[in-house]
């Protein structure tokens, strides 16, 4: 299927959101890599959960209980089909990305030692550094970076580099939040495997925009979160391998993810129940499934397609701004497009683009390495989604013009 299937016009209307005023203006969203906007199908789930079945799940014999738990399973399987993972229970449902990088980084730390390193790219968002640098200060262990260039690409000849038999453990994302980067993951998950390394990629960017494989990938670790897939907040997955699941020590303790409890001793469950304490987002579980329905339906492949046409179509644009500069040119990379106008504030932008409707995101977007590394305090990130538009982009660029006369 092309992108011409998409037929976008139909799409919006699938998103209540998008026919609501901003300041007096039809509301221009292009904040889709902070979260992305909810179609009905998705709300419709949670209500019908809420209206129909709510009741706490894996426990009760009765009816309730049963239905949801049920979807909640179902949700599961959904989630391992769409990630095609070998088993449902290698899908751990989280609170979301960060949750899920911070369950492993606490599993490792009963592993690893001070004779130990992990390595971390350059292109992190801070959930995918600062929990690793807690797991160092807490083993001894040595964290070190993979450094990025200019175009805002990983140097992959220093990540070679820097692998050795001394390597545990590998974080890098799929994309990049601040730049839209897609980093060769798959060639980097086979390198640190040459070295007995495991892998955890932050999918949290690269899941709104394709559907990655985990057995083809053959990634150790994948987390994302729904929220940024047309799914609720709250809620997300933690896909591992399941010799390292069974490795790795529960995170929490309490109910649920346990077999026998006495003041002696307690047993832990089997997965995926052993990482889930305590009673989940049941609601939210359902509705990723719910979200993942409704992308798949259009098809990411058409989601892909459609989305790197308004990405050609806005840099062109944004381009033709004097002064305007493009941070993250890689030719490998999503509809994120992160810029400054010489001499002008981010900051100042985002406040005059927002009076116009257009919701932008304004700041160092939680990856402050990368804004150290091109001496910026920051950008503005207009980043799209499939349910945007050719001609919003054109109020985009119309907004920046005159933020621009404005400022300068
Ligand atoms: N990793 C990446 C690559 C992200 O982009 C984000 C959120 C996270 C982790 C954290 O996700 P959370 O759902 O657990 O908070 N990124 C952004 C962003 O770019 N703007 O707002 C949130």
């Amino acid at each position: 299927m092309s992108h011409m299937a998409l037929n976008v016009d139909q799409i919006r209307e699938d998103f209540p959101i998008l026919s609501r005023k901003v300041n007096g203006k039809p509301l221009i969203y292009f904040d889709n890599a902070a979260t992305s906007q909810t179609p009905q199908s998705v709300i419709n789930t949670i209500v019908d959960y809420y209206s129909n079945y709510n009741s706490n799940i894996h426990r009760g014999v009765h009816a309730l209980s049963q239905e949801a738990t049920d979807l909640y399973e179902a949700s599961r399987q959904k989630l391992q089909e769409h990630f095609n993972a070998k088993r449902a229970y290698e899908i751990i449902f989280t609170s979301g990305t960060t949750h899920g990088i911070n369950l492993i980084a606490s599993g490792f730390a009963s592993i690893l030692t001070s004779e130990d390193e992990v390595l971390v790219s350059a292109l992190e968002h801070h959930s995918n550094i600062v929990p690793w640098q807690m797991l160092c200060e807490r083993t001894g262990s040595q964290l070190k970076v993979i450094p990025m260039n200019e175009e805002g690409e990983l140097v992959i000849s220093a990540y070679h580099e820097l692998l050795s038999e001394r390597t545990k453990l590998v974080f890098v994302n799929h994309i990049s939040n601040a730049l839209g980067t897609i980093n060769p993951i798959k060639d980097m998950i086979a390198a640190a495997h040459n070295f007995g390394a495991a892998v955890l990629v932050d999918g949290a960017q690269a899941c709104p925009h394709l559907k990655p494989d985990m057995q083809d990938l053959d990634v150790d670790f994948y987390v994302c979160g729904a929220h940024k897939m047309c799914g609720p907040t709250g809620i997300g997955i933690l896909y591992g391998k399941e010799e390292w699941l069974q490795k790795l020590p529960p995170y929490q303790g309490g109910g649920e993810m346990i077999d026998q409890v006495t003041f002696e001793k307690t047993t832990y469950a089997g997965l995926p129940h052993k990482f889930e304490a305590g009673t989940p987002n049941i609601a939210g579980g359902i509705a990723f499934g719910a979200a993942v329905d409704y992308m798949n339906a259009i098809g990411f492949e058409t989601i892909a397609s459609y989305e790197h046409e308004l990405l050609s179509y806005a840099t062109e644009k944004l381009l033709e701004i004097e002064g305007l500069k493009i941070y993250g040119t890689s030719d490998s990379k999503t509809s994120v497009i992160s810029f400054n106008i010489e001499g002008i504030h981010p900051y100042d932008i985002g406040t005059i683009l927002d009076k116009m409707g257009i919701a932008v995101r304004t700041g160092h977007h939680c990856a402050q390495p990368i804004m150290d590394f091109y001496q910026i305090p920051g950008t503005v990130r207009a980043s799209f989604a499939f349910y945007n538009t050719k001609s919003e982009i054109d109020a985009l660029v119309e907004g920046v013009r005159k933020a621009k006369m404005m400022l300068s």
